[in-house]
């Protein structure tokens, strides 16, 4: 299983959709028009099949404070990070690094995907810096 993680509205369901549509006999050319998404609350499986079959659970960014009790058979994390939302970004370190934390992700591997960087809001820091400031946060 793997867990797909962030705060409301960074992107996840999104990305779920794209991967979908990626992995579907018609997914080889263009991407087509942007799908539209609402946020999730709750849960979403997905099984996306590219050389082999990954099952995705995003968990709605307001189902924040219950993630821990899907942390159980989690193998693999992605935690989505929006750069364009510079007010969310403190909370954004905090729940990673609850997340790094965590006993029973100790064995997780992580992938932190820095989204939205299309939008001109996006923050002017790079994405190294960025991620020297979470790993710094979390000494
Ligand atoms: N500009 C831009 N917009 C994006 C990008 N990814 C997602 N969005 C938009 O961001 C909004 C929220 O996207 P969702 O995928 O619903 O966000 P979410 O993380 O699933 O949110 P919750 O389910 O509430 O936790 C939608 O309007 C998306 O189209 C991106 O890379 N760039
Ligand atoms: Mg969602």
């Amino acid at each position: 299983m793997c867990l797909l993680l962030g705060a409301t509205g960074v992107g996840k369901t999104l990305l779920v959709k794209r991967l979908q549509k990626l992995s579907s006999r018609d997914g080889k050319g263009d991407l087509g028009d942007l799908p539209p998404t609402r946020p999730t609350v709750g849960t979403n499986l997905t099984d996306i099949v590219a050389q082999r079959r990954i099952t995705i659970r995003e968990l709605g960014g307001c189902m924040g404070p219950i993630w821990s009790s899907y942390y159980g058979n989690c193998h693999s994390l992605l935690f989505m990070v929006d750069t364009s939302n510079p007010t969310q970004l403190s909370a954004s370190c905090v729940q990673l690094l609850a997340l790094l934390s965590a006993e029973q992700l100790a064995e997780a591997s992580v992938l932190i995907l820095f989204n939205k960087m299309c939008s001109e809001k996006r923050l002017s820091v790079g994405v190294n810096v960025l991620c020297e400031e979470i790993l710094e946060l979390g000494r």
